[in-house]
């Protein structure tokens, strides 16, 4: 394995090298230094999602374009993601787009079996999609409730917000329900292991901290510990291993102060994952916590953009704006994975990385390219993020892991409009380094940026915007 470099340039470059012989600056550009001996927090992988029934729509493409989209999304080809989040389903019915519940019928009383029913058109094509994604080297599942069924909450049903009945400030005439959400959700990831699928993660809330008009269900840490307290134990006695994953917060603050609940309630050894998506409040620091985090949902609603750069600032779902976006979740908000919204889906705006238009037309976007710097092709599961200091120019955003076969893998955003040569420090090119150019010219090509070595590291020259 050689070292890599890859570039952004409003471009993104992106280079993999072997760390170890320190090297000293001369050239006259700015420097980057890579500290391998510095180590920040693992890697888990990026990831996107396609709920509410995105995954029928890659289904309902032709067979060419169905293998493009999950190529894209999946492999070396396009993002190389690991990650898919799966939407565990509340609704009582499932015209499009919604998700359907396991246990759609209400029981008799809080203390009666659920009335299950087998996954609905196999949980809306996500076993389907699962199998596919897992067979193109996706390594984690997982599954997040929007909400609990109408009949276990305060409002009788799972759109509109509203509150699982038993937790904390709420009195329900049917009483307490978190152990039937619990057994619901245990059942759901029965109905996967029964399918060969491992949940790794579940969730049983999204973005709590809001009242929409589709699937929703609020709660503040102290209710969200009140049913991690029922769930946990469940989810032992059952034998999984899936461990929980909370509250997919609409953003970084919101996500924070039930975080924050959580641990004040004695609670947070529970949890297996801390994940917050990134809209309502940008992901601008790391969260207290010795879990890992991952930033699991977050897109613009732009109308659609295929762009990497579209000229001038504030195009927030231009490719180049995603690749900052990705690097600052990674190199400062010290994330452990980032998955964006839809992968796929047949929208007209920009919550998507890939256009459908039919059972046809598939378009990428130059957000799914800013996605592939940071995929499996450079940095692979059990990597870690090391110190990359950049001096002489405030136009770079350098982010740098570890592979443990001892690669590395440096992505260098050059936010500037003119070209600039750097100079990479810290790594050892002995096996040579190799580079991946994206702009609005190339689509992660190898070998455009051109890569000098020299006693004084590698001169990589990333093109301008
Ligand atoms: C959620 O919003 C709906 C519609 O605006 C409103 O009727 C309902 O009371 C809200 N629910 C809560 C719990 O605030
Ligand atoms: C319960 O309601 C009281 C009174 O409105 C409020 O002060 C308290 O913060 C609420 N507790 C939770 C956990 O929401
Ligand atoms: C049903 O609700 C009642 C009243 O809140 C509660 O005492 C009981 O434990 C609940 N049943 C189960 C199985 O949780
Ligand atoms: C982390 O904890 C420290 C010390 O308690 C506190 O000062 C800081 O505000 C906390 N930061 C976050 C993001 O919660
Ligand atoms: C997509 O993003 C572009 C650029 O920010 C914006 O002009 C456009 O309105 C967005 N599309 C939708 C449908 O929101
Ligand atoms: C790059 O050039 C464009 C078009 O002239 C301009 O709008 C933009 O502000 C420039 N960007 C930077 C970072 O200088
Ligand atoms: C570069 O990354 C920093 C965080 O490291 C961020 O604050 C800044 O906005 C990024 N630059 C651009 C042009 O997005
Ligand atoms: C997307 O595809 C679904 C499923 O075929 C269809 O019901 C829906 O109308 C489509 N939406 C758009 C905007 O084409
Ligand atoms: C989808 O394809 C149809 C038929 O080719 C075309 O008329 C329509 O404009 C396309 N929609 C989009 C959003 O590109
Ligand atoms: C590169 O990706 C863009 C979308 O960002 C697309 O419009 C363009 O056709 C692609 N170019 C090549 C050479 O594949
Ligand atoms: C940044 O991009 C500009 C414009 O293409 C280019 O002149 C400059 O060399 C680039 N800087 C780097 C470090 O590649
Ligand atoms: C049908 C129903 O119970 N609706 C309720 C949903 O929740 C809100 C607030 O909790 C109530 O105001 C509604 O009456």
């Amino acid at each position: 394995m050689v070292a890599g470099l890859t570039a952004l340039s409003a471009a993104l470059l992106a280079a993999v090298a072997h760390a170890n012989s320190p090297s000293y600056g001369g050239s006259s550009g700015p420097t980057i230094k890579v500290d391998t001996g510095c180590k920040y927090q693992e890697y888990d992988g990026t990831g996107v999602s396609e709920a509410f029934q995105r995954g029928l729509v890659i289904h309902e493409l032709n067979a060419a374009s169905q293998n493009l989209v999950l190529d894209y999304l999946f492999t070396t080809k396009g993002a190389g993601m690991t990650i898919l989040r799966n939407g565990l389903g509340s609704a009582t019915e499932d015209p499009f787009d919604l998700m359907k519940s396991i246990a759609p019928t209400a029981p008799r009383s809080n203390s009666s079996a659920l009335n299950f029913i087998p996954l609905p058109r196999e949980d809306e094509y996500q076993v389907w999609l699962s199998h596919q994604a897992i067979s193109r080297g996706v390594n984690t599942i997982y599954a997040d409730a929007w909400s609990a069924d109408g009949y276990m909450k305060t409002n009788g049903t799972d759109s509109y917000g509203g509150y699982l009945c038993g937790v904390t400030n709420t009195s329900c005439a049917t009483g307490d329900w978190r152990q039937a959400y619990a057994d619901k959700i245990v059942k759901y990831i029965q109905d996967y292991q029964a399918q060969g699928i491992a949940v790794k993660y579940v969730g049983f809330l999204n973005e709590p901290d809001l009242n929409t008009t589709y699937a929703s269900m609020q709660s503040d840490g102290r209710q969200a510990a009140d049913f991690i307290e029922v769930l946990y134990p469940t989810l032992q006695k059952a034998g999984l291993k899936t461990q929980i994953a909370c509250c997919d917060g609409s953003g970084w603050q919101q996500n924070r102060e039930r975080l924050t609940g959580i641990q004040e309630a004695g609670d947070e050894d529970k949890l297996g994952l801390v994940t917050s998506h990134g809209y309502s409040d940008y992901p601008s620091y790391p969260f207290n916590t010795s879990k890992h985090v991952w930033q699991t949902e977050w897109s613009t609603f732009d109308p659609t953009n295929y762009a990497w750069y579209s000229g001038g600032d504030g195009f927030q779902s231009d490719g180049i704006t995603w690749a900052n976006n990705i690097h600052n979740l990674f190199a400062v908000s010290n994330a452990n994975g980032h998955l964006y919204w839809w992968g796929a889906a047949n929208t007209t705006d920009n919550q998507s990385l890939l256009f459908i238009n039919g059972t046809s037309e598939v378009r990428v976007t130059g957000r799914l390219w800013a996605h592939a710097h940071f995929g499996k092709q450079f940095i692979r599961a059990g990597a870690y993020r090391v110190d990359a200091t950049v001096t002489g120019s405030s136009a770079l955003n350098v982010t740098a892991f570890e592979n443990t076969d001892g690669s590395t893998a440096v992505q260098v955003i050059n936010n500037s409009n003119d070209t600039l040569s750097v100079t990479l420090q810290g790594l050892n090119f002995r096996n040579g380094a190799q580079t991946w150019l994206t702009n609005n010219q190339h689509n992660l090509t190898e070998g455009h940026a051109a890569v000098q070595r020299g006693h004084s590291g590698v001169v990589a020259k990333v093109p301008a915007l």
